[in-house]
């Protein structure tokens, strides 16, 4: 099987009170083990698509053979999409602040960091029904805010207008928040900020621009 579900860098319990132990259990072991076992289905006696990374994947979605286009689309995006989630929160107060570069980028493109932070807010209360609101880095390096829906990912050409890499990302699928918050997103997706990994984003930020 190529592809495993990746273990958390910290306890379930970590990201409360933002995010309770439940909903990270659940999450991860019941909806991310599932993108994990139906990706690994969709790819079975595959070894030319198995060998690629999850990246390569998303990103050579309109080359792969139609029958596994959608599974590969749907259960690839998942696995990606959570793997990324997963590192790029950290429990509140450890995840550190935006580095100098991040935050002169962000405040050239959004305004200020509120301003900023109310635009990927945007995204994902517009976002009918379940997806992400990503800050992604653009080929050439500029900033921009992007919503998707689904497990789509801004890695994956001929399902979003604006492709580039996402080095932050927040699920605005229900199973992402209602345990805890019910029909309450926008709570949610303001408490989500208290346990951003910017150390990560930080990282993802340089290596992609
Ligand atoms: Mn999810």
């Amino acid at each position: 099987m190529p592809f495993t579900l990746p273990s958390l860098p910290y306890p379930e319990a970590a990201l409360e009170p933002s995010i309770d132990s439940q909903t990270m259990i659940i999450h991860r072991t019941k909806h991310h083990q599932a993108y994990v076992d139906n990706l690994n289905k969709a790819l079975e006696g595959q070894a030319d698509l198995q060998n690629k990374t999850i990246e390569e994947l998303c990103a050579s979605l309109p080359s792969l053979p139609e029958a596994i286009r959608g599974a590969v689309r749907n259960n690839g995006g998942g696995h990606f999409n959570h793997s990324m989630f997963w590192q790029i929160m950290a429990p509140a107060g450890s995840g550190g602040a935006p580095s100098a570069e991040l935050s002169a980028a962000i405040t050239k493109t959004f305004g200020t960091m509120e301003d900023f932070k109310a635009k990927l807010a945007d995204g994902g209360m517009k976002r009918f029904g379940s997806g992400w609101s990503w800050l992604i880095v653009k080929p050439g390096g500029a900033l921009e805010v992007v919503s998707t829906a689904n497990q789509d990912n801004p890695l994956m050409k001929g399902t979003i207008d604006t492709l580039g890499t996402p080095i932050l990302g927040v699920d605005v699928w229900e199973h992402a928040y209602y345990l805890k918050y019910q029909n309450r997103r926008a709570d949610y997706l303001k408490s989500w900020w208290d346990v951003v990994n910017w150390n990560e984003v930080n990282k993802r930020f340089a290596a992609a621009k």
